[in-house]
């Protein structure tokens, strides 16, 4: 069974995705069309429910494809907190949506923790769209169809999205290539946390919070992500801030948001985003190839694996040819 999506009408104008795309509907000055909240919301219970390995997913007008901020960091660090208190402080004159995936138990299927948004006082703002889902049997702490979750906001005409993923190390958890500025969020006491991820995250986040500083060891750990952010580089000429926030200070919001807004111009000034969305969709590809091909491996009785390797594939491939070509027919 394959679901259909609202689809944004055009032609897939990438060649238009230019500096243009990068600037916020308040300073373009056009109008914010009505948000239909009840449409987008069971839209992601439906895509978020489907366990079909194969979907064809929705053509999108990529140019328009709304700018995604990723959250992620260790249990409990202050991620909800912190998007909740950046929403508020980045909604006005944009259409702003909240995504948050909880780790579910494999077992189970469920959320562990159910729905842990500290964000209460946001449903209340208009254009702002805050979700919460369970991620579902991916293995990686993601929801499956993440790509098609976030491509929702954009078919409802988002300016900007906020998503929080629970990262534990490595890359691929936090999602980096769903998002344009990843921000990792660290507690004051994730000095561990930190040796693990050297090899990982660290590299690849664009923003470092170190959350709690109200709490003590704050700012030792503050310096000492900068020290490894140094050392470990961040692959660009992009200088990774490492910044100090506590929920109360509303000053420290502000700088993250201030960051993310110079993050998201360096980029414009510096990278393609055109690559960087053909990069997302060869991601979407293979994730899309990968869950297709364990599906088929899983339905093969135990003696299939005893053919030659080559065999094994050429008959896996055939049946997923078969199953595109029934899709498409
Ligand atoms: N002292 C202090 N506590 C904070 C701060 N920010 C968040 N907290 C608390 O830290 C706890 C965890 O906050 P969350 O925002 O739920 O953290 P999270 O990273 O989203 O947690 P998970 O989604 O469970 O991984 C809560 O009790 C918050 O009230 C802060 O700046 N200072
Ligand atoms: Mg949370």
């Amino acid at each position: 069974m394959s679901v259909h999506v609202p689809m944004s009408t055009g032609s897939g104008a990438m060649g238009a995705a230019t500096a243009a795309s990068t600037k916020t509907r308040a300073a373009t000055g056009s109008p914010l069309p009505p948000l239909e909240a009840r449409a987008l919301g069971r839209a992601l219970t439906q895509v978020a429910d489907m366990t079909d390995p194969f979907r064809m997913p929705p053509e999108l007008e990529l140019a328009n494809a709304c700018w995604r901020i990723g959250f992620t960091g260790p249990p409990g660090a202050g991620k909800s907190s912190l998007v909740g208190r950046m929403a508020v402080e980045r909604h006005p004159g944009k259409r702003l949506g909240v995504l948050a995936i909880d780790p579910s138990s494999p077992v189970t299927g469920g959320a562990i923790l159910g729905d842990r948004l500290r964000m209460d006082h946001l449903p209340g703002i208009e254009h702002v769209f805050v979700r919460s889902l369970a991620a579902r049997s991916s293995t990686d702490g993601l929801a499956d169809n993440l790509p098609d979750l976030l491509d929702l906001f954009t078919t409802h005409r988002f300016d900007e999205v906020m998503l929080e993923t629970v990262g534990v190390g490595q890359p691929e958890v936090a999602g980096r290539s769903h998002v344009d500025t990843l921000v990792l969020v660290l507690p004051p006491d994730a000095g561990d946390v930190i040796q693990a991820m050297k090899a990982g995250i660290l590299e690849v986040a664009d923003i470092v919070v170190v959350n709690k500083a109200d709490l003590p060891g704050a700012r030792r750990m503050a310096s000492n992500v900068t020290e490894s952010v140094r050392e470990s580089g961040h692959g660009s000429s992009w200088t990774v801030p490492v910044l100090l926030t506590c929920q109360d200070d509303a000053a420290s919001i502000t700088a993250v948001s201030q960051a993310i807004d110079h993050h998201r111009s360096w980029l414009a000034e510096h990278t393609s985003r055109e690559a960087a969305l053909l990069l997302r969709e060869r991601h979407r590809t293979l994730r899309q190839l990968e869950r297709m091909v364990r599906t088929e491996l899983d339905q093969r009785p135990g003696e299939f694996f005893q053919m030659p390797v080559a065999q094994q594939m050429a008959n896996v491939c055939a049946a997923l040819v078969r199953q595109l070509d029934r899709s498409s027919s």
